[in-house]
């Protein structure tokens, strides 16, 4: 491919033009009507053919010689490199092998990941496809992201995605807000990455116009730059923002300032909750001043708060963080039936929001028609799992568990198929996952890079990265479809997933299945011609494919200045929400049946193992926040200049109060040694004074680089905080991932730094000794 220049593409973090000199991207322009471009589109320049890229099928050297089964040694032998025939003759004979005689439920197929911008060339729509093809595989249920309020929230409001997509806009809050409450505040860092892309970001903008109409933020939190811009701060301990929602609640209900005409019309079960606030039902009134001991915010700012809140027009919201923990279903849920105390869901301005700052998709309008989606089939295998139990599924087959209510049997996996994710990422406590991934007898991943999963498979696909493919992009929540144009020529001996897939599929007999005999170019244009039907329905004209693809992108309508639940306020009967009562259920009568300890019928107070009020913290006396990071998307292109310019002495910066650091005689730019009881890392200080003395903030995503490759528990020289955190789920009912807090010590780290590896690509050799088999 020769230099291109201005070559139209989109990202997880935005739309953008991108120049190139054939082979890689030298240059990228944010979208020009994008009021305020994500820095993280910083990191493409260089990535197509950086050093890390896979540049051939490989094989982990003890599978091909000996072939496969349980082995602690993935993640530390050598690879050879193959060619593609035979990486589709060993992957199609294993499966096979594994199919024949386990059967479908053998292969964990969840596969979880963010991947890559793109309806077509999404990495989880094409291994799904590919293995139902193949009769099947065990999936994985609901996301990292929000594993306890998509279990949650359909007992409480019937769904838990209209809250994102069909959220109050922008415009409304800008418009009619008089006091933001917000949890966890609106961290702007991760407004600039929305899944599958976007085309504006429009969070700070609408923030600044809120503020200019005399509109008041109060952010609650433990990090002070979760809120851009000026604002009232209130830093509780954290984990317990629980605690203080319900004294503000108690203060609502003890001075009669709740709206009981619209807990009676719209809400189930608020005389349940009523008593166990007031202390009826457990003794224990949640007063301003119990609040107070747990969360240690003053009472009186906390009663100052509940009484300003029932006197404005107050929106209450909570990001996705405050559910990424223990017991993470009550922060969402109190967050809704604080709102509903205050009476003003459904009113423009007011009520709840969940997520506004943990992804551009809150607040911006929705399109009114489907996607255009490449089919994936069905799935004929009931076994599943909540995605956070990949580990405690690999290390307990056969045992039984808890998930909503049911009570099921982890599976016997054989084969762990992964396309376009990184559990070395996004999985806690990787000591764990490294024993559990021992377990299986084949590891595949496709990756473009030598990611840690990589590095931890037994057959190694190397994928096109999306800047090297054609595609369709758009989103629920955004007015663009746009035209993905390759900026460079494929890497090496990369190919697209759907032609490895393509040709597995071949070989294993159901190649017309999977293809339906069309090309990725014919499948794009498939696919557009069947968006546009939902179109057409509609009336609205739309230009032929090659007419698409030169013009850039098609702009659709969108239902703007949105009102959560506006429709319910208006027509609880006609707009009954889809909950066994069709109101908002504060109490729910299903989850109580389930009869969990750690989730009862309506939201509580749950003291968290991690939290700086309980035993552990006077072992591990600080607590860290594993936030997503704001120089890149979880753990994609750490290598990207933005994201290595952010690093200190090549480690993950770590955030410290000066306090905290003169106390353990460390300075801003030194390298301290992070540790618990599950595993240790080395990070890089930065002293800041934006946070509690006894909060530290470390960021996912660095990529995991063990000093001992054998050791699983060994120290990562880089900065990974999944060594740190703790394998638990949120509760019997979600167990969704917990991987947002965790308690730690620091000491300074004197010795001689080791080397940073992360980004090398293994020990891979072309030529092997013939195998054994
Ligand atoms: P990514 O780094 O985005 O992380 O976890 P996720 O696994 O999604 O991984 C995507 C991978 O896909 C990358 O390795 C990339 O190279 C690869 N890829 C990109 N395009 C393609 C393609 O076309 N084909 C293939 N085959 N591969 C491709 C994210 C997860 O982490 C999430 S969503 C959240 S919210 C969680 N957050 C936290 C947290 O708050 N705290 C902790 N401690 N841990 C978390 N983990 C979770």
């Amino acid at each position: 491919m020769t230099g291109v220049t201005g070559v139209q593409h989109m990202g997880h973090w935005g739309m953008f033009r991108a120049d190139s000199d054939g082979r890689d991207v030298t240059a990228i322009h944010p979208q020009v009507t994008d009021s305020n471009p994500s820095p993280v589109l910083g990191n493409l320049v260089g990535s197509v053919t950086h050093r890390s890229r896979v540049t051939s099928p490989a094989v982990r050297r003890g599978w091909l010689e000996n072939g496969p089964g349980p082995t602690d040694r993935r993640g530390s032998e050598e690879f050879v490199d193959v060619s593609w025939d035979e990486l589709t003759d060993l992957l199609s004979r294993e499966l096979r092998r594994v199919v024949d005689t386990f059967g479908n439920n053998a292969i964990y197929g969840g596969s979880y990941g963010w991947a890559s911008a793109g309806r077509f060339h999404h990495a989880q729509s094409q291994v799904h496809r590919f293995l139902n093809c193949i009769g099947g595989y065990t999936r994985s249920v609901h996301s990292y992201s929000l594993g306890a309020t998509g279990v949650i929230m359909p007992h409480v409001l019937g769904a838990h995605w209209k809250m994102f997509s069909r959220s109050t806009s922008w415009s409304v809050i800008a418009e009619h807000t008089e006091l933001l409450v917000a949890f966890g505040g609106v961290p702007v860092k991760n407004t600039g990455i929305n899944h599958g892309g976007t085309s504006d970001h429009p969070t700070v903008g609408s923030l600044d116009a809120m503020r200019a109409r005399g509109g008041q933020i109060v952010t609650v939190g433990p990090l002070r730059n979760d809120m851009s811009g000026e604002a009232r701060w209130i830093a509780p301990r954290p984990g317990t923002d629980v605690a203080m929602m319900l004294a503000l609640a108690y203060v609502l209900a003890d001075e009669k300032l709740h709206d009981t005409a619209f807990l009676e019309k719209y809400c189930e079960g608020y005389p349940e909750f009523e008593r166990y606030l007031l202390g009826v039902s457990d003794g224990t009134p949640k007063t301003p001043q119990w609040a107070s001991d747990i969360c240690g915010i003053e009472a009186t700012i906390i009663a100052d708060l509940a009484r300003e809140m029932a006197s404005k027009r107050t929106m209450v919201t909570v990001t996705w963080s405050l559910q990424r923990t223990q017991h993470g279903e009550q922060a969402p849920w109190m967050g809704i039936t604080l709102a509903a105390m205050l009476g003003e869901i459904g009113v423009p301005g007011g009520g709840f929001g969940h997520g506004y700052g943990s992804m551009n998709e809150p607040g911006l309008a929705p399109v009114p028609y489907p996607l255009p989606t490449l089919p994936q089939g069905i799935n004929p295998v009931a076994d599943l799992i909540p995605v956070a139990a990949v580990s405690d599924m690999l290390l307990n087959p056969g045992h039984e568990f808890d998930y909503d209510g049911r009570r099921l049997v982890y599976p016997d996996i054989k084969v762990v198929y992964w396309a376009g994710g990184n559990p070395f990422h996004h999985h806690q406590d990787l000591g764990r996952l490294r024993r559990a991934l021992g377990r299986p007898d084949t590891v595949v991943v496709h990756d473009p890079y030598w990611t840690p999963m990589a590095k931890h498979a037994d057959v190694v696909v190397p994928s096109t990265t999306s800047l090297e493919r054609s595609d369709l992009s758009c989103t629920r929540n955004d007015p663009l479809l746009v035209a993905m144009a390759p900026a460079a020529e494929r890497f090496a001996d990369s190919r697209d997933d759907y032609d490895t897939f393509a040709e597995l599929a071949m070989k294993l007999g159901v190649g017309q299945q999977f293809t339906e005999g069309r090309t990725s170019q014919q499948w794009l244009e498939h696919m557009y011609g069947q968006w546009r039907e939902y179109l057409r329905a509609d009336g609205v004209q739309t230009p032929e494919f090659e007419d698409f693809t030169r013009e850039g992108s098609f702009r659709m309508k969108t239902e703007d200045e949105l009102t959560f639940l506006e429709d319910f306020r208006q027509d609880p009967i006609g707009n009954a929400l889809r909950t066994p009562s069709g109101k908002i259920e504060i109490f729910s009568a299903t989850v109580a049946g389930f009869d969990y300890e750690d989730c009862r019928g309506h939201p509580m107070w749950f003291e968290p193992q991690e939290w700086l009020g309980g035993p552990r913290a006077e072992q591990f006396p600080l607590h860290l926040i594993a936030n997503q990071p704001r120089t890149r998307l979880h753990s994609q292109l750490d290598h990207g200049a933005v994201s290595r310019n952010s690093k200190v002495q090549g480690r993950e910066p770590i955030r410290m109060h000066p306090s905290a650091a003169e106390a353990r005689g460390v300075s801003d730019g030194d390298v301290v040694r992070v540790f618990n009881d599950r595993g240790s890392c080395l990070a890089g200080v930065v002293v800041d004074d934006g946070m509690l003395e006894s909060v530290v903030q470390l960021s996912t995503g660095a990529w995991y680089d063990p000093l001992d490759r054998a050791d699983p528990g060994s120290m990562c020289v880089h900065g990974s905080v999944n060594v740190l955190t703790a394998d638990v789920g949120s509760s019997s009912l979600s167990r969704g991932c917990t991987g947002q807090h965790v308690l730690v010590e620091i000491e300074r780290y004197d010795a001689p730094l080791p080397p940073i590896t992360a980004f090398d690509p293994p020990v891979t050799r072309s030529v092997r000794t013939p195998p054994a088999r």
